[in-house]
């Protein structure tokens, strides 16, 4: 066995199942290696923000490691910002940069790619993995890469592996079997017991569960917890999507005063709330209430638990669930059921169509064709699809890079062999969209609807005195057919309903629906969230608001 197929063997054995990447001359080496030893399927893809979106998305989904392969400098410079996605919203992504062998430098020249020092590639990584290693001693190879390993898992954030050229071949033996961390399992028992104390001592308990549940896996263990202890569950924003494979009865996505008022007023009137996973960031809390205390929560996050003023340290999520549901009793208690939402009858008419007829006719779609995965960008789709009935579901809704929707489409489906549903608007589409060229080798189908309002729109709702949010109409579905795919340009509410139709019954080729709005169009969840983050950036507005 040689170095790149040990940390091959060893990303398998820990739970990755493909790569993405584009190779370089400083990793063709480690490319070879990977198509050679058929160890893990290889993915290429058109530019490197889209692999580490994808490896991303694969994370997601599996909740598992994904994999990124770039080549030193300009490959992983490139994707520096799908990287820095992953870390923020804990999505364990193993990045692996080939780097100059170790004698290149001794030249005294300076490499192509290199930036300032050899080094500086490794210090700007630093900024955004949980754990940096070079594999420069085929030695001590197997013991970093266990560790590096063990870091993604343990803190479900990136890990970045550079791996010299000249060190890929070298003869290695394989990866030793990851030892567990020590725990403390009487303390992790005795926060378990004081946390269901305090769920029972409580009149309205909520469990709001968040993207560390899927993140470590504990969707079926979550579900059976909540329906034991009867609790009300709803999702944190970013959290949306999770439990949607399970039985659980959710009552839907908390948004504070952008949200639904049901669920708002469930979370704002708990007496206890258990955030289990949930990210404390302004994307899932910032148009809450000021009575909404969230020190006064039970927080579970980062390895650690908070309730009033009291810390936790050291309780890993799945370890504490664990002891949750080993100090309940089984079959207790049940609330189980699919999530019910009335759908309000969908016009099929020749009006001409807003986002929440695309939420509409999507629901529809899914009841007659069955339910898709749904990997959704930034921008007004992402409010749209609080409309869509609760599905598996993939955003990057609290770091809000944009770009993410097409490849964490294409994510899916390596993943899972599944085809996504993708939501994307016209300015994430001119981002990353050209990688739909890319299906057709690697047998994938998505269907891709394209919210075209011909602009920024999200942002001309913040500032709609600007023009230079407007982009003016590209016409995308005319490039479908020379991207390998069939391409459909709507504009009435009859087309869309017929196109997502056509969609959902063919395969083979990727579907990219184009659906032409008002410029002005905007879902009632963006319109309220723009107004309450406007009332709180707007000290004027909320005297205003205030009064009025
Ligand atoms: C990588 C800033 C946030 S929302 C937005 C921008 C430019 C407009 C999105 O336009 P789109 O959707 O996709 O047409 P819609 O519904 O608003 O019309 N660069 C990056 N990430 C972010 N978040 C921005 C800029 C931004």
């Amino acid at each position: 066995m040689n170095v790149g197929e040990s940390l091959l063997s060893a990303l398998k054995a820990a739970g990755a199942r493909e790569i993405f990447g584009i190779p370089g001359d400083f990793v063709l080496p480690f490319f070879e290696v990977i198509e050679q030893s058929a160890i893990l399927p290889l993915y290429t893809l058109s530019h490197e923000p889209a692999v580490g979106f994808a490896a991303d998305a694969a994370a997601r989904i599996g909740s598992r490691l994904g994999v990124a392969a770039v080549t030193y400098g300009a490959g992983a410079l490139n994707m520096v910002n799908a990287v820095a996605l992953a870390y923020a919203e804990k999505s364990p992504l193993i990045v692996i940069s080939g780097a100059p062998g170790k004698h290149e430098s001794a030249a005294g020249l300076s490499l192509h790619h290199q930036v300032r020092t050899l080094d500086s590639q490794m210090r700007i990584y630093a900024e955004i993995t949980c754990e940096q290693i070079r594999i420069d001693d085929a030695a001590r190879a197997p013991q970093q890469i266990a560790h590096a390993l063990q870091r993604a898992l343990a803190c479900s954030q990136p890990v970045y592996i550079e791996l010299p050229r000249d060190m890929v071949k070298l003869p290695c033996v394989g990866v030793p079997d990851h030892v567990a961390d020590e725990v403390d399992r009487g303390a992790i028992h005795a926060c378990a017991g004081e946390i269901l104390s305090s769920l029972a001592a409580a009149e309205h308990p909520v469990l709001m569960v968040g993207v560390e549940v899927r993140r470590f896996g504990l969707e079926a263990e979550v579900a059976e917890l909540a329906a034991r202890l009867a609790l009300p569950v709803v999702t944190s924003f970013l959290g949306r999507g999770v439990l949607a494979g399970t039985d659980a009865l959710v009552r839907g996505t908390y948004l504070g005063s952008a949200g639904r008022t049901d669920v708002s007023a469930l979370v704002e009137n708990s007496d206890q709330l258990f955030l289990l996973g949930v990210i404390r960031s302004d994307t899932n809390f910032g148009t809450a209430p000021p009575s909404l205390d969230l020190k006064r929560a039970i927080h579970v996050i980062d390895g650690h638990v908070t309730h009033d003023d009291q810390t936790w340290p050291a309780i890993p999520i799945v370890l504490l669930v664990r002891a949750l549901l080993a100090q309940t009793i089984k079959g207790c208690a049940a609330i189980k059921g699919v999530t019910r939402v009335e759908h309000s009858p969908v016009s099929v008419d020749n009006a001409v169509i807003t986002p929440i007829d695309i939420s509409s006719a999507i629901n529809q779609a899914m009841l007659r064709h069955g339910k898709l995965p749904i990997a959704s960008d930034i921008g007004d789709c992402l409010f749209t699809a609080m409309e869509i009935d609760h599905s598996v579901f993939l955003s990057n809704s609290y770091y809000a890079s944009m770009g993410f929707g097409v490849p964490a489409g294409l994510g899916i489906q390596a993943a899972t062999g599944s085809r996504a549903l993708v939501l994307v608007g016209d300015g994430a589409f001119q981002m990353t969209g050209w990688e739909l060229g890319n299906c057709f080798r690697h047998g994938w189908d998505p269907i891709v609807v394209v919210l075209n309002n011909s602009g920024w729109g999200m942002l001309r709702a913040f500032q709609p005195q600007s023009s230079f949010n407007d982009l003016g109409d590209w016409h995308f579905a005319d490039i479908a057919t020379s991207l390998g795919g069939n391409g459909q340009r709507v504009t009435t509410r009859h087309e869309l309903r017929d196109a997502i139709d056509m969609a959902f019954s063919r395969r083979g080729k990727f579907e990219l629906i184009e659906v032409l709005m008002e410029r002005d169009a905007l879902s009632p969840t963006l319109r309220r969230f723009v107004s309450a983050v406007k009332r709180l950036h707007n000290p004027a507005d909320r005297l205003v608001n205030a009064s009025a």
